[in-house]
């Protein structure tokens, strides 16, 4: 399309290190392991890989609690390994980008170290430090009521300089304060340009509306009067600076490198906040992932996360134009994914695993409905061969996230029983740690995810690994993963219509079929105004539906279309139709 640029045709794959490939038995994945993958990723499709978190760290937030930004956590590998990534990619005409945390780091990282040492240490300013409010009868209390994401209080207080620190997420995850020029400056140098400097492509931006946090520190409205913490994320997300500090970092450390990037963007669901950060003229980021369909399912307040809201296609299908067609008319880009590491798997969530073959249906109606979205394609691994959800008979022990467990100990310990059945509920389909598993790989010991004889891995390994593995499913031509496969081919060709097309819902309230028209933008030189266009109908129910009459309903011209149906009820498959 043009002069297009790249990364708007390309398929973007995330990787979760520690769970994709172990080489070395230690039960844990490594880059040799990742590397060793390459030729698999490129034959899937794959455009870009992004890692996630390899670096220093003491995993209390599984990396996302940066200790050093400039070392490799040693069970990933090296400095060195990371070159060689480099390498394969771009041997191979792909790309890579890191996961670039910098509203947080560690509190071990030396800036941390350094800033809490005392009140006049040069860095204690690259933190953000409050002292305590006092109440009558002198009890101590943090300066403000809020809630942090991992169900704490968002303040730590340290004894040593009696102050409190700020934390949206754990309390070993202090806030860095991007209102210190120095500070900002040390994350361009230390954390971008480092990578920049060694040939990585660009970044994934961690929780890059939160750091320009409103001023005043004041406490946010009582809206959950059981609990001491309230939800505040008005105060920290999308503040008074935020687009300034973007433009900054871009400006200082990405465009000099004509690096990628795509920012994350939680707690923003108003299309008119998300198209600052993505419009071209505006100079901050290439495209962010927004929430709003990812989120589906997932309880209002903090506190209720987990408690588990059952909604009707249509809120997905409403949401799901919304998120496609909020850039019309603007010069921003948006993007389509519908995994990663922070989510249930989709057929868990979205299709319906209860047997093989409206397992197998699920994932190939999901293949469908990503690879016929505009905007960019974000795949996560395990996603193409149709890894499901942990299994429910997995108790909370199993679980390894941060999250998962805080908010399963707080409701234990709020002491109803309730409570706590409904959070282990949403827990079995919500939980970040059912994308966290070990990738499967084959119907080898361990899913093939270690070598043999090797430690245990570091989560279990899914039960259903003999029956979903890559192996098995690279030679099936029935399988998810040769349906993505050719899914994506599809998206390549036909790029004017499924990347960069207009997107138009049928039959809005219609609770089983998923039905939407993609269409090009007029044809170049041709002599009326042609547009392509392509009917996606998917039947998210259980019961066969006449796909068909959907499209004729459509008026669709003869000859100009191309229909793909996908069924979960009827007899599955994807046929090619004209008129
Ligand atoms: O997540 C930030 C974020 O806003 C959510 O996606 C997050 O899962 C949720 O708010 C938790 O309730 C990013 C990372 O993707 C996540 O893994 C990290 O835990 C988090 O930042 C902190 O670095």
């Amino acid at each position: 399309v043009g002069s297009t640029p790249w990364w708007k045709d390309a398929t973007f794959y995330q990787v979760y290190p520690a769970s994709f490939k172990d080489s070395n038995g230690d039960g844990w994945g490594d880059l040799p392991g990742l590397i060793s993958e390459m030729d698999y990723l490129h034959d899937l499709g794959v455009d870009v890989v992004w890692v996630s978190p390899i670096f220093e760290s003491p995993q209390k937030d599984m990396g996302y609690d940066v200790s050093d930004y400039q070392a490799i956590y040693a069970p990933y590998g090296t400095v060195e390994d990371v070159d060689v990534l480099v390498q394969e990619c771009h041997s191979r005409g792909m790309k890579v980008i890191l996961d670039l945390v910098v509203n947080h780091t560690s509190i071990e990282h030396a800036w941390f170290k350094e800033s809490r040492s005392s009140k006049n240490n040069p860095k204690r300013d690259w933190y953000i430090w409050k002292p305590a409010r006092y109440d009558d009868q002198g009890i101590r209390h943090p300066p403000t009521n809020w809630r942090g994401y991992f169900a704490s209080s968002t303040w730590t207080w340290d004894d040593r300089t009696q102050e409190y620190y700020l934390h949206l997420y754990a309390a070993d995850q202090p806030d860095l304060n991007w209102e210190n020029a120095d500070c900002r400056e040390a994350i361009y140098e230390e954390t971008m340009r480092f990578w920049l400097d060694r040939g990585v492509d660009g970044f994934r931006i961690d929780t890059v509306n939160k750091y320009s946090k409103r001023q005043d520190f004041v406490d946010a409205p009582i809206t959950d009067p059981e609990s001491p913490h309230q939800p505040a994320p008005e105060m920290w997300c999308n503040g008074p600076r935020i687009h300034e500090f973007i433009k900054e970092m871009n400006r200082k450390a990405l465009a000099p490198y004509k690096a990628v990037s795509v920012g994350e963007l939680s707690n923003t669901p108003h299309p008119s906040q998300v198209v600052p950060y993505v419009s071209a003229a505006a100079g901050e980021l290439d495209m962010v992932f927004e929430f709003s369909v990812i989120r589906l399912g997932t309880g209002n307040g903090f506190g209720a996360k987990y408690i588990y809201q059952p909604y009707p296609l249509s809120k997905l299908k409403g949401l799901t134009e919304t998120w496609q067609s909020f850039i019309e008319g603007t010069d921003a880009w948006a993007t389509a994914f519908i995994e990663n590491h922070d989510n249930g798997r989709a057929i868990s969530r979205f299709g319906d695993a209860s047997t093989p073959e409206a397992w197998r249906r699920s994932g190939r109606a999901i293949a469908l409905w990503q690879a016929t979205l505009s905007g960019t394609l974000f795949l996560y691994q395990g996603q193409e061969i149709g890894m499901v959800n942990m299994p429910a008979s997995w108790g909370i022990d199993e679980y390894r996230d941060i999250e998962s467990r805080n908010f399963y100990a707080e409701a234990a310990a709020s002491g109803s029983r309730e409570r706590l059945e409904a959070t282990m509920k949403g827990l079995q389909i919500l939980a970040r740690d059912h994308s966290r598993i070990p990738f499967q790989w084959s119907d080898a010991p361990h899913a093939g995810f270690t070598t043999e004889g090797a430690a245990k891995p570091w989560m279990r390994v899914h039960e259903n690994y003999r029956s979903v593995n890559a192996a098995q499913q690279a030679h099936d031509p029935d399988s998810i993963l040769s349906f993505y496969k050719h899914a994506l081919r599809l998206r390549r060709e036909h790029r004017d219509v499924f990347v960069h097309g207009s997107f138009k819902l049928v039959d809005r309230d219609d609770e089983s079929l998923f039905a939407y028209i993609k269409e090009s933008a007029p044809v170049a030189g041709a002599a009326a105004a042609v547009r392509r266009k392509a009917v996606v109908v998917l039947n998210m129910g259980a019961e066969t539906k006449a796909c068909v009459d959907v499209a004729r309903a459509m008026k669709c011209a003869a000859g100009d279309v191309r229909l793909l149906v996908s069924t979960l009820g009827g007899q599955g498959g994807e046929s090619t139709a004209k008129g």
